[in-house]
């Protein structure tokens, strides 16, 4: 089965920093999809649980250079 999980993205300032984050994300095995919004500072993914974890999406997108943390 698929899971939501909605993270804080803190730093973006601009809409290619969303498009780094998502394209970051869909990288990671098991990304259904994930969109990025600069305005509200939130990025939301659907993933399959059995091959990544929403850690692994949080720690990921501060590798990209952002603060994130997991709302839901
Ligand atoms: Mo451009 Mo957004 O360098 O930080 S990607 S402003």
């Amino acid at each position: 089965s698929e899971a939501k999980a909605v993270f804080s993205v803190i730093g973006m300032t601009c809409s290619a920093c969303a498009g780094s984050v998502e394209k970051a994300i869909k990288q990671l095995p098991g990304i259904r999809k994930a969109v990025v919004d600069v305005l509200n500072n939130r990025a939301q993914v659907l993933y399959h649980p059995n091959f990544v974890n929403e850690e692994t999406i949080c720690k990921t997108i501060e590798n990209v250079g952002f603060q994130a943390t997991i709302i839901s």
